[in-house]
């Protein structure tokens, strides 16, 4: 499914982020910035050394925020490593924080010159997201800032890795659009 608002796309697909060709892919990283499992450790396997070199440069990065680096021997330009809450309950700030990491890397695209960016689905897996909800903020995280800042972006897709995850996004965004 894909949705246009102004000349921004958003569209989702499945599909695994590593081979994406937009100008960055994000990561769903830790607070170390250390590398890890899920979409983390794909990224640095299929990215090389060089993304973990600029990774040590910065001093971790806090829940809600995000850093750029190179994609080293990514299509991807560039890699944007945001860090998505822990899930625990929903009462502790997890909705705000998940927000604000998208925020924060689509912040980070525009300052950096990029017009492309997929994005994964932050902080659903072994940071326990519920998905609907998770699938929920994250389209309307994209849509509202694609409204405050116009012709920023031309295209923000969601790279799905299953069927489910999908299926959530596709909810989120209908309901959205509707
Ligand atoms: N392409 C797209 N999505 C993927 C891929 C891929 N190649 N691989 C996994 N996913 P997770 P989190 C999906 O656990 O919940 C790491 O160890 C996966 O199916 O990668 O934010 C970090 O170092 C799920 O839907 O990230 C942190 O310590 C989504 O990516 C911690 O996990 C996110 O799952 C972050 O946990």
């Amino acid at each position: 499914m894909e949705i246009k608002k102004g000349s921004t796309v958003i569209s989702l697909v499945m599909g695994d982020i590593t081979v994406e060709e937009t100008d960055a892919i994000v990561n769903a990283a830790n607070s170390r910035l250390a590398g890890g499992g899920g979409v983390d450790g794909a990224i640095h396997s299929a990215g090389g050394p060089k993304i973990m070199e600029e990774c040590r440069k910065f001093d971790g990065c806090p829940t809600g925020k995000a850093v750029i680096t190179t994609g080293g021997d990514l299509k991807a330009r560039y890699v944007i490593h945001t860090v998505g809450p822990i899930y625990r309950d929903g009462s502790h700030n997890e909705a705000e924080l998940l927000e604000s990491a998208y925020r924060s890397s689509l912040d980070l695209a525009v300052k950096n010159g990029i017009k492309t960016i997929a994005f994964p689905s932050i902080s659903t897996g072994a940071y326990g997201y519920p998905l609907a909800e998770a699938a929920g903020i994250a389209v309307r995280t994209a849509v509202h800032f694609v409204e405050n800042n116009i012709g920023a972006l031309s295209l923000i897709r969601f790279t799905l890795f299953s069927d489910a995850a999908l299926r959530a996004y596709t909810e989120a965004l209908k309901k959205l659009a509707s």
